[in-house]
C-alpha cells in the first residue's frame, strides 16, 4: 500500500476558528507512525499542507456563499495536489479543515481516475445545499451539490470554478450517518432517489449491511475507485466532540471504523477525506478523544485489523 498524506488547514467553508489545525493535530499525534506499523510493506509520503493564492481576476462575491474566492482558489490548488498524489500510484488521504475541501479533493480523484469513481459521504449532514437552498450561506453545507451532476442547472455561473469538470452521477454517491438533514436536502435526495442510509437504517439493518448495500448500489460491479469523504461529525459527539457542527446520536467508532474496515476489503479504495476536526472546540481531553477516533478510523481505511495480522514474513521466533 502507497500512501499520500495531504494537509488542507482550510477554514473558510463555515464561521469556526480552529478547524484549520486539524491536518497538523492529526500529525502530530503521530498518525505516520502509527499508519507505518500496520505491516513493513506499507509505504508513506507526506506531501505537507496546501497553500494556496488567492485569484484576483474571480468574481468577489456569489450570492450566499460566504468566502467564495478562497473556496473556488483553494480547491483550484487542491483538486491538483490530489490528481498528482494519485497520478503518482498513491491513496491519497486528505486531511482537513472543513468539508468543503471534498470539493477539490472528490474533483481530483475524478480527473486522475477518468471518471471511474464513486463517492461514500460518511457525515451527520448531506452538505448538499446551493446557494439557493442554503440558510446558512457556509459552503461546507454544499460540496456535494456542486459535485453532483444532475444538479448543475441549479447552480448560478460560478467564475473561476471552470475547472471543476467533469463532476460525478449522484448515482455513484452514497450517505452514510445522516442525522441533520435540512428540507431541501431532504427533497432532492428522495426526488434524486439518491442512496441515503441515516442511522434508522444503521439500526435496521446494522453497519456491515449497510456498508455492503451502499458500495453495492453505488458499484455494481465492484470496479470503480472508492472515495471516502468522512466527516468525523458523522461520529456520535460523545467520541468526536471536537467538531464544529457535532450531532448527538450518531455512529459510534467501532461503526466508523467497520465501515473504513469494508472498505479496505475492497482492495479499491483511492482517496480518503478526513475532515472536521477542530482542534479549539472542546477540552483538551475531548480534543484528544476527537483525533484518536479520526486516527483509529484512518487506520481501518489503511488495513489495521483488530484480530491483528500474522506478520509477512512469518517464522516463529
Ligand atoms: C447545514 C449544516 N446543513 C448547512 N451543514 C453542515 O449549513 O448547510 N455541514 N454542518 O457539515
Ligand atoms: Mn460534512
Ligand atoms: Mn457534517
Ligand atoms: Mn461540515
Amino acid at each position: 500500500t502507497k500512501i499520500g498524506i495531504l494537509g488542507v488547514p482550510f477554514d473558510k467553508g463555515q464561521p469556526k476558528v480552529g478547524v484549520a489545525n486539524g491536518p497538523d493535530a492529526i500529525r502530530n499525534a503521530g498518525l505516520v507512525d502509527q499508519l507505518a506499523s500496520i505491516h513493513k510493506k506499507i509505504n508513506i509520503k507526506d506531501y505537507g499542507n496546501v497553500s494556496y493564492e488567492i485569484n484576483e481576476e474571480i468574481e468577489k462575491h456569489v450570492p450566499n456563499m460566504r468566502d467564495y474566492v478562497h473556496i473556488a482558489s483553494c480547491n483550484y490548488e487542491l483538486s491538483k495536489n490530489v490528481e498528482r498524489i494519485i497520478n503518482d500510484g498513491r491513496i491519497c488521504l486528505t486531511l482537513g479543515g472543513d468539508h468543503s475541501l471534498g470539493i477539490g479533493t472528490v474533483d481530483g480523484h475524478i480527473k486522475a481516475k477518468q471518471e471511474n469513481v464513486c463517492v461514500l459521504w460518511v457525515d451527520a449532514h448531506a452538505d448538499l445545499n446551493t446557494n439557493k437552498t442554503s440558510s446558512s450561506g457556509n459552503v461546507h453545507g454544499m460540496p456535494m451539490a456542486l459535485l453532483a451532476s444532475e444538479l448543475s442547472d441549479y447552480w448560478p455561473y460560478l467564475p473561476g470554478m471552470d475547472w471543476q469538470r467533469p463532476v460525478i452521477s449522484i448515482r455513484n454517491v452514497a450517505y452514510i450517518g445522516l442525522r441533520s438533514v435540512d428540507a431541501y436536502e431532504r427533497l432532492i435526495i428522495d426526488r434524486l432517489g439518491i442512496t441515503a442510509f441515516g442511522m434508522e437504517e444503521v439500526e435496521n439493518y446494522g453497519i456491515s449491511t449497510v456498508v455492503n448495500m451502499a458500495l453495492e448500489r453505488i458499484d455494481p460491479e465492484a470496479r470503480r475507485s472508492i472515495h471516502v469523504s468522512f466527516d468525523v461529525d458523522s461520529l456520535d459527539s460523545l467520541e468526536a466532540p471536537s467538531t464544529g457542527t457535532a450531532v448527538r446520536g450518531g455512529l459510534t467508532l467501532r461503526e466508523g471504523v467497520h465501515i473504513m474496515e469494508s472498505v479496505y476489503k475492497t482492495g479499491r479504495l483511492g482517496a480518503m477525506d478526513l475532515v472536521e476536526v477542530n482542534p479549539s472546540i472542546g477540552t483538551e481531553g475531548d480534543v484528544k478523544r476527537t483525533v484518536e477516533a479520526a486516527i483509529h478510523v484512518i487506520m481501518a481505511a489503511f488495513g489495521h485489523s483488530r484480530k491483528g495480522l500474522i506478520p509477512r514474513d512469518a517464522a516463529l521466533p
